[in-house]
């Protein structure tokens, strides 16, 4: 009789060790088996570097082992690290962090960490981070915790900034939106006759410019530029026909160069920051269509952004 029971509980043993190492258990792991007062196994505890779990069985009537529950006791086994880390989407004073979930057999939370401070926690997979600087970059990673307080090393760092917030400045550009019904104080080179002030068509008001392929044209300031500032560009431009490409520019002395490309057939909104030269001597804003269709350009604007 005594063997016979030994004989099982080594059948028992071997069994679920067999269970076990196909679990992902620690070959290094330790069992402590609990059985019933008619020798059937009832409970067995394993203990691991991942932490210590309990497996319960019930039997019935007949001594058949009906089923088990896998309980954790004790979690030593942090999270997976959250992967993909990134901001779809800044404001001048907020940012919006996304992340892969992390995986762990608890339920998990995560926190963020801002320029290496602890900063906030979420059990979602996404954040915003408020009340920042505009025009100010900011270094984030995110860990995730389990249950048991057991900590995931830190996702790969993300830099990414604030959008600068422009104020209500002047627009430097004159008759920007071509209302006057001509071009002054834009001019056209090269003596292009291609182009013309529409009034129908525009963006916005009664008038736009229209331009011909191959002509260009621009607005000079040799003042009213701050050095070492920076200012953007912007505007809403179309092209005649898809598949087409029509420039707006800023261009200055040492070098400062910028473009604006429009290739849509509707009008679209565009923008780009630049910085004036230490020396700035004189800025021009520029329309030039190199493509074979005509080319819309409507409310340019050059407004000096607030740092
Ligand atoms: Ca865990
Ligand atoms: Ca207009």
């Amino acid at each position: 009789m005594k063997s016979k029971q030994a004989l099982k509980r080594f059948l028992i043993t071997v069994s679920l060790l067999t269970v076990f190492l196909f679990s992902n258990v620690s070959s290094a792991a330790q069992y402590v088996y609990t059985y019933d007062n008619n020798n059937r196994l009832e409970k067995v505890v394993v203990t691991d570097n991942q932490g210590t779990y309990e497996i319960v069985y019930s039997h019935d009537d007949n001594g058949n082992r009906l089923s088990t529950s896998k309980n954790i006791i004790m979690d030593l086994k942090p999270p997976t690290t959250p992967q993909n880390l990134m901001s779809p989407t800044q404001s001048t004073t907020t940012i919006d962090l996304t992340w892969s979930p992390s995986t762990d057999s608890q339920s998990i939370s995560y926190k963020i960490n801002l320029n290496g401070v602890y900063f906030a926690a979420t059990t979602n997979t996404y954040f915003t981070v408020q009340n920042l600087s505009p025009h100010t970059s900011y270094s984030f990673t995110v860990k995730a915790i389990d249950a048991s307080s057991n900590e995931s090393p830190d996702s790969t760092p993300l830099a990414v900034s604030t959008l600068s917030s422009i104020p209500t400045t002047p627009n430097l550009v004159v008759n920007a939106g071509f209302e006057t019904g001509n071009l002054t104080p834009w001019t056209i080179w090269n003596n292009a006759t291609n182009w013309s002030v529409i009034s129908t068509g525009a963006y916005s008001g009664q008038h736009a410019l229209r331009i011909g392929t191959q002509v260009g044209g621009q607005q000079d300031f040799f003042s009213g530029f701050e050095p070492n500032q920076t200012y953007e560009l912007s505007g809403w431009g179309r092209v005649g026909t898809s598949g087409q490409a029509a420039n707006l520019e800023i261009k200055g002395n040492a070098g400062l160069k910028q473009i604006i490309q429009f290739t849509s057939t509707v009008y679209e909104y565009k923008s780009i920051q630049f910085t004036t030269p230490a020396d700035a001597s004189w800025v021009a804003v520029l329309f030039w269509n190199g493509g074979s269709s005509d080319f819309y350009l409507d409310d340019a604007r050059v407004l000096k952004v607030n740092l």
